[in-house]
């Protein structure tokens, strides 16, 4: 499997996060990609390479799928963040108020001049830090999911985006959830412009994928599907439910498979085979899977009870499709076992294919 490596990922490396009314150190760390390069390298997986993509073929493919307000907040959020405060160098960007738009009736169509403000428009939690390095380092990821998605296009069976912040909470205007580029969304887009009609989108995170199911919600093209912990009880909370099915002409054309806490392989493996056979169903022709590493029984902030000895069998069930396959990587917090979570799921993938 060819594996599109970011080599810039450490630049973004949060120091804390909110949780429950104090920071808390930050769970999503370099040392998980690190982890997960280590395991691949040690077994021999690859080629394991670094992208080379023109800047504005990068920025154009950013542009599919994300607001150029949204962009050019991100891209200067840092430098903002500095110039309103030069000791706020110090410590990372976090928003501190929120417009709220549909609910409390505050404006969302004009940007603060206050950087902390101007991230909460754009930010739905406060578990997101950005630093000096944030932009270069998701620019970078989605150069690797852009390379990732041609690798596929130009006839390879699959590919990985092997990259940091993961994407798929991030909207076309958001972010949050340790997200700020939807690199799945991005390879989806991309394999729709590289001439694939129908794409589908099956998220295994832990986390529903409330980003990819916005960007695509009201299109028939890209089927977007999620088997994740309850929104009731589990982050991101505000969507994953089962109803939401996409609308316009996108009606039909999402699913959510909203598993409670304490889920194992069997009932989640039920969900996937009926995320398989949607996606069948739907006549894609290729594949974008944001793998989440999160539902391992050992996950830190996560509620299902998948092994270790599970993910090959996953991996297998996905190459059953027998379609061009692009994975991302998402979330997975356990950091010391997550590299060998991804090689199984990945390496059971292969064999299979
Ligand atoms: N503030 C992904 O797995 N954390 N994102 C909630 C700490 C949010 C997970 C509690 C979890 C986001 C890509
Ligand atoms: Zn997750």
């Amino acid at each position: 499997m060819r594996i599109w490596h970011n080599t810039e990922h450490a630049l973004h490396a949060g120091r804390e996060e909110m949780y429950r009314g104090r920071m808390v150190p930050c769970h999503e760390v370099p040392e998980r990609l690190g982890f997960v390069l280590a395991e691949l390298l040690r077994r021999g997986a690859g080629p394991i390479e670094a992208p080379t993509v023109a800047d504005a073929e990068l920025d154009a493919a950013i542009a599919r799928i994300h607001d150029p307000r949204y962009l050019h907040t991100l891209a200067t959020a840092w430098d903002d963040w500095v110039a309103m405060d030069p000791a706020n160098a110090g410590r990372d960007a976090l928003p501190s108020v929120w417009p709220l738009p549909n609910a409390h009736g505050f404006r969302a169509d004009r940007l603060p001049e206050n950087a902390a403000a101007r991230l909460g428009l754009f930010a739905f939690d406060s578990g997101s830090p950005l630093m000096a390095g944030t932009w270069r380092a998701a620019r970078a990821g989605a150069a690797c999911a852009l390379a990732a998605a041609r690798t596929v296009l130009v006839g390879q069976r699959s590919a990985f985006a092997l990259t940091r912040p993961p994407g798929h909470h991030a909207g076309p205007a958001f972010f949050g959830g340790y997200c700020f580029l939807n690199n799945g969304a991005i390879a989806a887009q991309a394999l729709r412009d590289g001439g694939h009609d129908k794409v589908a989108v099956l998220d295994i995170d832990y986390h529903h994928g409330n980003g990819t199911q916005t960007i695509f919600y009201e299109r028939a093209d890209v089927l977007t599907l999620s088997i994740h912990g309850d929104p009731r009880t589990e982050y991101p909370f505000f969507l994953g439910h089962a109803d939401e099915t996409g609308a316009g002409e996108g009606t039909g054309f999402n699913r959510n498979w909203a598993l409670p806490r304490g889920t194992g392989l069997p009932a989640w493996r039920q969900a996937l085979d009926e995320a398989m056979a949607a996606v069948r169903t739907h006549g894609a022709t290729a594949l974008v899977v944001p793998m989440g590493l999160d539902t391992f029984e050992g996950d830190p902030i996560s509620g299902f009870r998948l092994r270790t000895t599970d993910y090959a069998g996953i991996g297998a069930a996905l190459a059953g499709l027998s379609l061009p396959t692009v994975f991302t990587f998402e979330g997975g917090y356990a950091v010391s076992e997550v590299g060998v979570n991804a090689a199984e799921l990945l390496g059971g993938f292969e064999r299979a294919a």
